[in-house]
């Protein structure tokens, strides 16, 4: 059966900048401030440094398993800015970024990646939930989250990330079913990098656009250029302000599809080259940081001084941050606790047999 259905794309793709960061002639930019536009470009900075080390940390064999986010950054640090401090944000396991911006250490990061448990420890007052892995998940669990929140007459959005690969999901669709119909405040970013691990999207769903599938539970959906942070800024600014802000039977869910690539593999057990091609030169000329620099760079707000000391700085708390995480010491013990209130048979014989070891061999060989 062939997979090719003619197609006819008329939906907007919300962009405001060009690919050499030139603010396009009838773009409405959002109302953000030099030291706001600064964030954002640092935070930019910050995650693609971050994954840089992180991928090298994870072929060194120091952390396990890594979902790299390279050309992805855009999408991820302009949506989490557009959150206001009380809002939440619910992550699935690639959104590294955004739970940087939300405010969590990257040396947090990096120890939930090296298997400790401390990384799980998210501070309350972020309002982010533990990443979500099995794919879309996050997506009703968040709408019950917005729900609850309405329901005690808070005034919060709740933005739920998810993949492209999300939207085959059940759990997708009565997610959004049940936010069109009760309208809670919700903002439904999907991340749409046009695979899901192997699977192109024209095998994912038929749908012309994702954003399209909003129209199906009566509500908004938006396109928006996933590689251009200051379109993405504006339109999850938009989505988060409809949510909460506007009088009580004016709020409404959204669904924001951020078209994107990454330039990186699925995760770092994965091999992009056995089912895509290698990155073409569209996609690299879309690249989220230099793009919006030379929009910094072109309206007087950056220069080569500033973009060496963001450099120096971005390097320095990296740095920092793994040190801190290789200081954590693993805790063998731990690898028996919180899942039986009384431990099996069979575990308390691992335990014993662990004891045996550590007396004979002392403490340290399992402590890294
Ligand atoms: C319910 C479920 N099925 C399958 C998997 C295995 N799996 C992990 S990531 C992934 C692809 C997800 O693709 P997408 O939603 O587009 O997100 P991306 O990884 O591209 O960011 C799959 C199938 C899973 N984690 N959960
Ligand atoms: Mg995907």
């Amino acid at each position: 059966m062939s997979i090719q259905r003619e197609r006819r794309d008329e939906w907007d793709r919300v962009q405001l900048l060009d690919t050499d960061g030139r603010l396009l002639p009838d773009a409405d930019p959002p109302d953000l401030g030099d030291e706001a536009l600064l964030a954002i470009y640092e935070d930019l900075r910050l995650a693609r440094h971050f994954d840089e080390r992180a991928v090298s940390f994870q072929r060194q064999g120091r952390i396990g398993t890594y979902a790299p986010i390279a050309g992805q950054e855009g999408a991820q640090v302009a949506s989490a800015h557009a959150l206001g401090a009380a809002d939440w944000l619910v992550p699935t396991y690639r959104e590294h970024a955004a739970k940087l911006v939300r405010g969590m250490e990257p040396a947090a990061l990096l120890c939930t990646m090296a298997g400790h448990g401390e990384g799980y420890a998210i501070p309350g007052e972020l309002n982010v939930t533990p990443e979500y892995v099995p794919i879309a998940t996050q997506v009703p669990q968040t709408v019950g989250m917005a729900w609850a929140s309405r329901l005690q007459g808070e005034e919060q959005a709740f933005l739920c990330y998810l993949g492209d690969g999300a939207t085959s999901e059940g759990d997708f669709h009565e997610g959004l079913n049940f936010a069109g119909v009760f309208d809670t405040p919700n903002v439904f970013f999907c991340n749409n990098n046009g695979w899901a691990i192997s699977l192109p999207r024209e095998r994912q769903t038929a749908s012309a656009t994702i954003a399209g599938k909003a129209r199906a539970y009566g509500f908004e959906g938006v396109q928006v250029d996933g590689m251009d942070p200051l379109a993405v800024y504006r339109v999850t600014r938009e989505a988060v302000e409809k949510a909460k802000d506007p009088p009580e039977d004016e709020r409404r869910p959204t669904l924001i599809e951020a078209v994107q690539y990454r330039y990186s593999a699925h995760s770092t057990a994965d091999d992009p080259e056995v089912y895509r091609e290698g990155v073409s030169e569209e996609w690299l000329d879309r690249d989220p940081i230099p793009r919006f620099g030379a929009f910094l760079r072109r309206s007087g707000r950056l220069d080569d001084e500033l973009d060496d000391a963001i450099r120096t700085r971005v390097e320095e708390r990296v740095a920092d941050a793994i040190e801190v995480a290789e200081a954590v010491e693993a805790d063998p013990d731990k690898v028996f606790e919180h899942v039986y209130a009384e431990p099996p048979d069979r575990l308390r014989e691992q335990r014993a047999e662990l004891d045996a070891l550590r007396e004979r061999h002392g403490d340290a060989p399992f402590r890294k």
